[in-house]
């Protein structure tokens, strides 16, 4: 009788568990797998550039040829540009519609992506002139970041979700959420493709995340707080958050900037785990 009743008590404890903190309850219950190992990241800077401080930078790109396209956010001030690398001078540019809040950019053949914030809305501009310019939908939350491999289109709408577009029809072929050891990893914004992983701006903090197209594993994070510490003490205190990867593939290299910084940073990274 008593081993009943200890039974008995042990059920209801579990039952109130499960009503009161299931999460707790699947923890305890459940063999957690091991988690991932992954690897950290440091800088080393290699060499800086000027950037227009007033680009709300939403969108970066490496094209060859020390050029880069950026795509420019805020409502009126929206853009996109074409940008010399070694003076930050703008060198083309489309100003938005005044209600659009641009946002991530990518290069695919001689065509731009670009998608906007809070809407479903983006634009393809031809690299070369980008007055002939079209428009498409497409169903991830909104538009946060683009990049490409050259044969998909990866985007993110600030969730946890890593989103796999075709890049004629611009549907959904597949979705992955972003995970760190067992935690979505939220707020999944600015992108790169870089040797077959994507690299992820995550939304206010000062990391990278190195995230894998296939599982939405973390491979790796890269702390780049020093970058942003540096300019506010140099007095720059109106800068807002790391914004921004471009990928030199030709020549390895590694560029970062943020939403109103007046630098672009080359930077090789420097494991420290
Ligand atoms: N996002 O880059 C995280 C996707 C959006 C940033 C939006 C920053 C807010 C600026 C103020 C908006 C005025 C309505
Ligand atoms: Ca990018």
């Amino acid at each position: 009788a008593a081993a009943g009743a200890a039974l008995a008590a042990l059920l209801l404890l579990a039952a109130a568990a499960a009503v009161w903190r299931p999460d707790y309850l699947r923890a305890a219950l459940l063999r957690r797998p091991a988690p991932a190992v992954a690897r950290f990241y440091s800088f080393d800077l290699v060499r800086e550039y000027p950037h227009d401080p007033e680009a709300f930078t939403q969108g970066l790109l490496y094209a060859g040829n020390d050029t880069l396209f950026e795509s420019t956010g805020l409502y009126h001030q929206s853009s996109v540009r074409k940008v010399d690398l070694q003076t930050g001078k703008v060198l083309d540019q489309h100003q938005m519609d005044g209600h659009m809040f641009g946002e991530g950019l990518t290069l695919l053949d001689d065509r731009l992506f670009q998608v906007t914030w809070l809407k479903n809305d983006g634009f393809i501009y031809d690299r070369h002139n980008f007055s002939k310019r079209e428009s498409f939908t497409h169903k991830m939350r909104d538009g946060w970041g683009l990049a490409t491999d050259r044969k998909i289109l990866f985007g993110s709408d600030g969730t946890s979700r890593l989103y796999h577009l075709d890049p004629i029809s611009l549907e959904v072929t597949k979705t992955v959420t972003v995970k760190y050891q067992d935690n979505d990893v939220s707020y999944i914004n600015e992108l790169e493709y870089i040797n077959g992983e994507v690299w992820a701006n995550v939304w206010q903090t000062d990391c990278i995340a190195r995230v894998s197209h296939e599982d939405g594993q973390v491979a790796s994070w890269i702390f780049l707080h020093e970058l942003r510490q540096q300019l506010w003490k140099s007095g720059n205190t109106d800068i807002d958050v790391l914004n921004g990867i471009a990928w030199d593939e030709e020549n390895d290299r590694l560029f970062v900037t943020g939403k109103l910084w007046p630098k672009l940073y080359e930077i090789k990274l420097r494991q420290v785990d």
